[in-house]
């Protein structure tokens, strides 16, 4: 049964969501070692704390509850998909996000299980083999493969920026060629997304994103890095639904970026009240009230932070107390303003406006912002006539 995108109704989902699962489970089990159930039991998880996991997966999917048994089963047979992850220009934050925990998360435990083909980060292999267990990756689930890029594709100096292995293949041409075997595409974090911290002016290198190296659609999941429920919740989404997730205007999925940072932000009832920190570590700061004045870039942020959270969900940049960057967005490094300084009313511009954007109503574009500013800096103002808390 394929999913008819237009009917909605959550029996047909669930019929076939259960079909799906049926049809992955048949397929030859890659790891014969062990099963995730025991994987995560292993490390110290009791069953309760998984379905309390997937319980909160189906919820950030926007399923109901009733659809947590699905979710949990999904998850069994997430090593059914074979998965090849490569790594272009970028400092590999992406996979140290989900990978490098003393005490790895659910989430880590199930990236560790799927059936990661190649990925170079983990892979013993080197050189002459590494490169054969690219191609053999490749050859033999053609069509089949989840393809996932971290780091932005660098295409100054003829293209010749990461040039590997044996046969002295260029970075771009890698990407281009796992890109045209894949049954999808994922680009994971802001570089492989929108270029990132490399594709910032002047840009040295050409670094460009995935999808500028490939005609196929790519699901653009950003964030420097982004939280690790995102990325399995991407994989995740696709195992049950076997088609691409709705998206926004940047190819982002609208589950996990469709809201602002500032509109699930615990601080929003300070900057309401026109409660800010003035400068960090002030009796504002100490108060918990809105960063704003001091950099936070949340309303001009798309993403889920608030709800995720990092580092097993302990914090995130705003309870933190820095504010947000603003790292999910297209060129965020040279388009948010100074780091601690707030937009104010400037415009936010990217040279994807327009571009990449479609005619829907998360269109970011110029008007969206333009009036987020007026209605940030109206809010700011109010801070004028309340005295700073001292
Ligand atoms: Fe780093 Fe990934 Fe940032 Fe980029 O993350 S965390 S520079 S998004 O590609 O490794
Ligand atoms: Fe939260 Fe930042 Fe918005 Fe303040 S400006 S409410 S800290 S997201
Ligand atoms: Fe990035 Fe802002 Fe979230 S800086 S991690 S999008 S709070």
């Amino acid at each position: 049964m394929s999913i008819d995108k237009n009917d909605t109704s959550y029996d047909t989902l669930y019929s076939a969501f259960k079909e799906r699962i049926e049809q992955l489970s048949k397929l030859p089990k890659m790891r014969e070692d062990a099963s995730i159930e025991q994987v995560i039991e292993e490390n110290g998880f009791s069953r309760r704390d998984f379905m309390k996991w997937a319980g909160a997966v189906t919820a950030m999917l926007s399923l109901p509850a009733t659809f947590t048994p699905l979710v949990a089963d999904a998850i069994k047979v997430a090593d059914r998909l074979p998965i090849v992850w490569l790594h272009m220009a970028e400092c590999t934050g992406c996979s140290e996000s989900l990978l490098r925990s003393a005490n790895p998360s659910i989430d880590s435990l199930i990236f560790d299980y799927i059936s990661l083909e190649y990925h170079e980060t983990l892979m013993a292999a080197a050189g002459w083999q590494a490169e054969q267990n690219l191609e053999g990756a490749i050859e033999k689930y053609k069509g089949r493969y989840i393809l996932m890029v971290e780091g932005g594709v660098p295409l100054g100096n003829a293209g010749s920026f990461l040039t590997i292995g044996g046969h002295g293949k260029k970075g771009k041409d890698i990407a281009a060629d796992a890109a045209a075997s894949a049954a999808a595409i994922f680009a994971i974090g802001t570089c492989s997304s929108f270029g990132g911290v490399q594709a910032a002016v002047p840009n040295p290198t050409g670094a460009v994103p995935l999808s500028k190296v490939t005609s196929k659609p790519v699901i653009n999941v950003p964030g420097c890095p982004p939280s690790e429920k995102n990325i399995v919740g991407t994989l995740l989404h696709y195992l049950l639904y076997g088609t691409l997730p709705a998206l926004d205007a940047y190819n982002r999925p609208k589950w996990a970026y469709r809201l602002r940072i500032h509109d699930q932000c615990e601080r929003r009832a300070h900057f309401d009240a026109g409660e800010f920190v003035e400068q960090f570590g002030d009796e504002g700061a100490k108060d918990g009230y809105c960063l704003y004045k001091v950099g936070c870039k949340g309303p001009y942020t798309f993403n889920n932070c608030s709800k995720n959270k990092f580092n097993q969900g302990t914090s995130w940049p705003v309870q933190a107390g820095f504010g947000c960057m603003g790292c999910s967005e297209p060129d965020f490094w040279d388009t948010m303003g100074t780091v601690g300084e707030p937009l104010k009313d400037r415009l936010y511009q990217t040279v994807f406006s327009g571009a990449g954007a479609d005619a829907t109503a998360d269109k970011i574009g110029v008007t969206l912002l333009a009036a987020t500013a007026v209605g940030v800096a109206a809010h700011a103002a109010i801070s004028a006539i309340k005295p700073p808390k001292e």
